[in-house]
C-alpha cells in the first residue's frame, strides 16, 4: 500500500522519533513493505517513518531506486559510528517537493542498526548511499536538509513554501 507522505510544516517531521522495541511482527514487516512501495511510487532513494507520519526510528533506503533488488536497505534504530571525509552534492526531500540544494555531508559513514527481526548489524556507505543514510538518520532526529543550508537560503525556501501554502498548493 502506498502511504501518504507528509510535507514540511507538519510537526511530525521536526520531532525526534522513538526507538522501535517490537521486532519480527507482521505489522512491522508490512510497514517496511509499504515504505518501500511508497518510496518507489515517489521515485525516492530513501524514506523515513516520520515522512509517513509515524514517529519511529525506521528508514528504508535504495540508492538504485528499485533497479537493483540487492540495494534495498532497512535500518531500524540506526546509529552513525564513524564519519569520514566530506562531499557536497544536490539533495532533495520528498517532504519538501520542488526544492533541491547543495548540502555538505560526510563522504563515508559506518553505522550500526537493527533489522526487522531485531538483529544488530553494521554496514557502511559512501557517496550517494552515505548521503542518503545521513539524510534519513537526520529525519529520525527531526532534522531536515534545510537545517544544513545558510540562513539566507533556508529563509528563501521557507518564504516560497509559505506562498505555496497560501495558494493552497502545499499538502
Ligand atoms: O529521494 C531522495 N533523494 C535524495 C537525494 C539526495 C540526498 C538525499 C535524498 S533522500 C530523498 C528522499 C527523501 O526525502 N528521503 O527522506
Ligand atoms: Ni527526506
Amino acid at each position: 500500500m502506498v502511504l501518504r507522505i507528509v510535507k514540511y510544516g507538519d510537526p511530525v517531521l521536526e520531532a525526534k522519533a522513538e526507538p522501535i522495541s517490537e521486532f519480527g511482527t507482521p505489522e512491522l514487516k508490512q510497514l517496511v513493505e509499504d515504505m518501500f512501495e511508497t518510496m518507489y511510487a515517489n521515485k525516492g532513494i530513501g524514506l523515513a517513518a516520520p515522512q509517513v507520519a509515524l514517529s519511529q526510528r525506521l528508514t528504508v533506503i535504495d540508492p538504485s531506486a528499485g533497479e537493483d533488488p540487492n540495494a534495498r536497505l532497512v535500518l531500524i534504530n540506526p546509529e552513525i559510528l564513524v564519519k569520514e571525509g566530506s562531499q557536497i552534492g544536490e539533495e532533495g526531500c520528498l517532504s519538501i517537493p520542488g526544492f533541491r540544494e547543495d548540502v555538505k555531508r560526510a563522504y563515508k559513514v559506518r553505522l550500526r542498526a537493527q533489522n526487522v527481526d531485531g538483529e544488530f548489524f553494521e554496514t557502511d556507505g559512501e557517496e550517494l548511499l552515505a548521503r542518503a543514510m545521513q539524510h534519513e538518520i537526520d529525519h529520525l532526529n527531526g532534522v531536515l536538509f534545510l537545517s544544513h543550508l545558510s540562513i539566507l537560503k533556508r529563509d528563501l525556501i521557507r518564504r516560497k513554501i509559505r506562498k505555496l501554502v497560501k495558494a493552497g498548493e502545499w499538502e
